[in-house]
């Protein structure tokens, strides 16, 4: 069994105290040891002061394939020279076929500048014999080859030509100059890393020799989960939100009936969202059981005649629609159903402020922003006499929590809130005016039929999970973002949403 290279080297360093390897390079080619390996085990023994290891550098030209053909066969220069001499004269096709393009194309450069050869019209004609001139870049290259490629063996303007022409290339060899160390012993003695019951008890401990500690040694990496991007933000928006006093909203359950999805929010059975091409409607179970019976009569009392002010929307309203099971495709279907509960639970209405961060479903074409489904961020709060100016400034407060602090707001309509706004940031990353979300004031159409009193008013607004999060972590296509092509190293290296004086930023 071969010794190993420490071996080696503790055996080669035992002949006496002075023992030296001057070079570990040329010592591991005659004990036939690769260097790295030997460089390897002169790292760790040195770790344990076995040896001491000083650096030897040496820089050598090595010759390039190039040199090389030049040392065997001669140079480009010559190799042109000698066949216009067999030839007579050569036009440059024809040299390039006999000797080579290039070789043809260095040669005759090379023969030009000697003035070896002078152009005849279309060909080239040599102007020496091959006895006439010397081979000076193959003599100087077989000169170095000799010299055991020694650095000295080239003159600073051979070596500068030689490189230019790439055919020589100067290398730098590191090795070492390897001693005895303070705690050198022809073999290596196995330190305990450890000690061990066995050792007590046998009281062995009190020889024994123990690896050092190494407090600088980083910790095992230690795995567990990671938060997915999504829900980094996520429970970042969340702490925001229960800072601010609201509480999250029971959202777990995605199948929703038309009813609390749309009937409940005053949106009418013809509304174009209502039809497959936008809701992704279950087969399976198609209906949903039952909804609050007085409820439901008032709800579609307000369709079709309207009240509290409102004409309604004067057809017919049917069960059958109201009653389809569907995917929400809003958390909004959340929020009504919590509306509902806070105007009819014991002791009646208290002013209260809700939010969700969930699922919601759209049957929408897929490209890079959208897929059919996304976390809908939603928010209301349920108070007496709130206003306009209440609503635009929880937005104001909430969106710069979240570092958007210039907003500009843009009528817009929902069928459940009178007035609406399209809510727009300054996005300090994208550096651009982005369409953060939507909001509103419920309808009286929405909020009379459930039981609300008629002085309380619901301000709500609403913002989507991954937009924020394309944009805070870089990523251009949701798809990186969301299922199954997600690269999970990303998810691991993703740092952490931290809020500093307000606004969302990264911790690096
Ligand atoms: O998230 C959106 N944009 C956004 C949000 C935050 C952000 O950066 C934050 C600083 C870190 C950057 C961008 N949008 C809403 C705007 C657009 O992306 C839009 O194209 C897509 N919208 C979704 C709906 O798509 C059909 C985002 C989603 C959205 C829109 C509106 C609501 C919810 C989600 C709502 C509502 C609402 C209104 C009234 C009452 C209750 C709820």
């Amino acid at each position: 069994m071969s010794q190993s290279s420490e071996a080696a080297l503790l055996t080669f360093l035992s002949s006496s105290p002075e023992a030296v390897i001057p070079d570990t390079y040329p010592w591991s080619e005659s004990n036939k040891f690769d260097h790295a390996t030997v460089v390897g085990a002169i790292k760790s023994l040195s770790g344990d002061q076995y040896v001491t290891a000083e650096n030897v550098e040496k820089s050598f030209y090595t010759l390039t394939k190039e040199g090389e053909s030049i040392v065997s066969d001669g140079s480009q220069e010559v190799l042109v020279l000698k066949a216009l001499n067999v030839a007579g004269k050569l036009s440059i096709a024809d040299l390039q076929t006999k000797v080579g393009k290039n070789v043809a194309k260095i040669g005759m450069g090379n023969c030009m500048k000697a003035k070896w050869v002078k152009k005849d019209g279309p060909d080239l004609v040599p102007l020496k014999k091959d006895d006439e001139v010397e081979d000076t870049v193959q003599k100087i290259l077989q000169t170095l080859k000799e010299a055991d490629f020694r650095p000295d063996a080239l003159s600073d303007k051979n070596a500068k030509d030689l490189k230019k022409r790439k055919l020589v290339s100067l290398v730098t060899l590191k090795s070492f100059k390897v001693t005895r160390g303070p705690q050198y012993a022809s073999e290596r003695v196995k330190k305990a890393a450890d000690l061990t019951k066995e050792m007590l008890d046998s009281g062995s401990w009190e020889t024994e020799q123990f690896k050092p500690y190494n407090f600088q040694v980083l910790g095992e990496k230690v795995g567990g989960g990671y938060l997915h991007p999504l829900l980094k933000v996520r429970s970042e928006f969340r702490n925001i939100l229960m800072e601010m006093g609201f509480s999250e909203m029971p959202t777990n359950k995605w199948v929703e009936s038309s009813f609390w999805n749309f009937d409940s929010l005053f949106q009418p059975q013809s509304h174009p969202a209502r039809d497959a091409h936008d809701t992704f409607f279950i087969k399976n179970p198609a209906e949903t059981v039952s909804v609050p019976e007085e409820y439901y009569e008032r709800v579609k009392e307000m369709h079709e005649k309207g009240g509290a002010g409102s004409i309604g929307y004067r057809y017919n309203f049917k069960k059958e629609e109201a009653f389809k099971n569907l995917l929400r495709t809003h958390t909004t279907a959340v929020s009504s159903q919590m509306l509902y509960k806070l105007a009819n639970q014991p002791g009646g209405f208290k002013p209260a402020r809700h939010f969700s961060i969930d699922r919601v479903f759209r049957n929408e074409t897929m490209d890079a922003t959208h897929l059919c489904e996304f976390h809908q961020v939603e928010g209301w709060v349920a108070d007496y006499d709130l206003s306009l100016g209440d609503l635009l400034g929880t937005i104001e407060t909430f969106l710069n929590k979240i570092g958007i602090t210039q907003l500009r707001f843009k009528p817009a309509f929902n069928p459940y809130t009178e007035p609406s706004m399209e809510i727009f940031g300054y996005h300090p990353d994208l550096k651009k005016w982005t369409e953060i979300g939507n909001s509103g004031m419920f309808r009286p159409e929405m909020l009379r039929p459930m039981g609300l009193p008629e002085d309380v008013r619901v301000i709500a607004w609403g913002l989507s999970l991954e937009r924020p999060t394309m944009i805070k972590y870089r990523i251009d296509n949701i798809r990186d973002l969301f299922g199954h092509k997600v690269e999970m190293a990303r998810t691991r290296t993703a740092p952490l949403l931290e809020q500093r004086n307000g606004d969302i930023t990264t911790s690096t």
